[in-house]
C-alpha cells in the first residue's frame, strides 16, 4: 500500500529557528526538526514533507498543493497565525487532518498572540512542548489518518 502523506507548513522566521531567542524557541534548527520527523515517520510508515515560506501567498500556495495528495497538514504560521484571514480560507479548503502547531505558547505571551485565526480550521492544537511538538503532532497525525 502506498504510504500517506503528512505536510509539515511553517511560517514567516522558523528559519531561523536556533539562531535567535533559544529561551523562547529552543536550540534546535528547522532542519534538525525535519530531521528528527522523518525518523518518526519512518518508525509510523507515513511520509513526512517539511516546508517553510515567509511569505502569506507561498504559504497559501502549499496548502492548495496539498489538497488531494496529502492527507494531514501540520502548520506553524508563525506570526500569520494571529493575522491571517488567508490561510484560514485556505485550509477550509484542504480536506485532511489539520495540527496547529506552536512551539511556544501564545497564550502565556503578548496579548495579540492569544487569538489564532488557525484553531477554528484545525482539528488539534499543539502548544507549548517546545521543538518535540512536531514529533508529537507527526504521531497524532499518523494515527488519525491510518
Ligand atoms: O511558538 C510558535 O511556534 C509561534 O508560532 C512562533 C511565531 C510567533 O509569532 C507565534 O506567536 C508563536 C514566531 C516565529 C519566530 O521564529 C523565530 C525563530 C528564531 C528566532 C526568532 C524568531
Amino acid at each position: 500500500m502506498t504510504p500517506k502523506n503528512i505536510r509539515v507548513i511553517n511560517g514567516p522566521n522558523l528559519n531561523l529557528l536556533g539562531q535567535r531567542q533559544p529561551e523562547i524557541y529552543g536550540y534546535d534548527t528547522l532542519a534538525s526538526i525535519a530531521d528528527k520527523c522523518g525518523v518518526v515517520a519512518r518508525d509510523l510508515g507515513v511520509v513526512v514533507g517539511f516546508e517553510q515560506s515567509n511569505h502569506e501567498g507561498a504559504i497559501v500556495d502549499m496548502i492548495h498543493a496539498a489538497r488531494g495528495t496529502v492527507s494531514a497538514i501540520i502548520i506553524n504560521a508563525g506570526a500569520y497565525t494571529h493575522t491571517s484571514a488567508a490561510i484560514h480560507d485556505a485550509l477550509k479548503t484542504f480536506d485532511g487532518y489539520v495540527i496547529e502547531l506552536h512551539i511556544s505558547n501564545p497564550h502565556a505571551r503578548d496579548e495579540f498572540r492569544h487569538h489564532s485565526w488557525i484553531s477554528a480550521v484545525a482539528d488539534a492544537v499543539i502548544a507549548g512542548a517546545g521543538a518535540y511538538g512536531y514529533e508529537l503532532a507527526v504521531r497524532l497525525a499518523a494515527e488519525k489518518i491510518a
